[in-house]
């Protein structure tokens, strides 16, 4: 039985690869299944988006099929940039390093103790005959002054973690999804995994 992880966001497939490597499904990507739609996010929540693209890719692939949507909420930041963390500051893909700095400097003047945010994921797992579900998973933490660390993607190297004394970029990925939204949200669907697989 496949499960197709449906994303673009390569940082995202490695991440659930690694978190449902003993899941007893064969993981695959858009990429690997010749998929290239890319359906349009008009969600206003993370739910939203989340089930629009669990939706089109099961329809589109045929197959047991996880989307998420995630972003940062920076709560100084009044939530932003929230369901637009992928398009803060422009469409390009590769921008993730303008997308932090952009947060950086709208953060410029705010003391340490503001600077509270977390990481939000909903993944929505559906089936091509319309079935759906949806798990969440959050993490706290602080946008640092400077980026930090090379491992994950995205905002990681602007997301301190107190208790770590780390930013998520500066941890190894096991720890990334023992404490991230990811990690969270994907441990709490592996029973809703099982249970759709039964079904197909
Ligand atoms: P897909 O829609 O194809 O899955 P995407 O990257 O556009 O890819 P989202 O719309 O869910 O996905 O946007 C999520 C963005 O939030 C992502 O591009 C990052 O900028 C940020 N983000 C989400 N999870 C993150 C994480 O674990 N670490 C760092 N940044 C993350």
């Amino acid at each position: 039985m496949k499960l197709l992880i449906a994303t673009h966001n390569p940082g995202k497939v490695r991440e659930y690869r690694e978190i449902f490597h003993d899941l007893p499904v064969k993981i695959v990507s858009l990429d690997e299944e010749g998929i290239t739609m890319e359906p349009e996010e008009t969600g206003k929540t993370f739910k939203d988006n989340a089930v629009l693209k669990a939706r089109a890719f099961a329809g589109a692939g045929g197959l047991l099929t996880l989307a998420d949507d995630s972003g940062l909420e920076i709560d100084a930041l009044g939530g932003e940039p929230g369901v637009y963390s992928a398009r803060y500051g422009g469409t390009g893909k590769d921008e993730h390093v303008r997308r932090y700095e952009i947060v950086l400097s709208k953060l410029k003047e705010v003391p340490w103790e503001k600077r509270t945010a977390r990481f939000r994921c909903v993944v929505a797992i559906a089936t091509p005959s319309g079935m759906i579900k949806t798990a969440d998973g959050i993490v706290e933490g602080m946008i640092s002054r400077d980026p930090k660390g090379s491992n994950g993607f995205g905002y990681d190297p602007i997301f301190f973690i107190p208790e770590l004394n780390q930013t998520m970029a500066e941890i190894s990925p096991e720890m990334k999804h023992k404490i991230s939204h990811r990690g969270n949200a994907a441990r709490t669907s592996i029973p809703i995994i099982k249970e759709m697989r039964c079904k197909m």
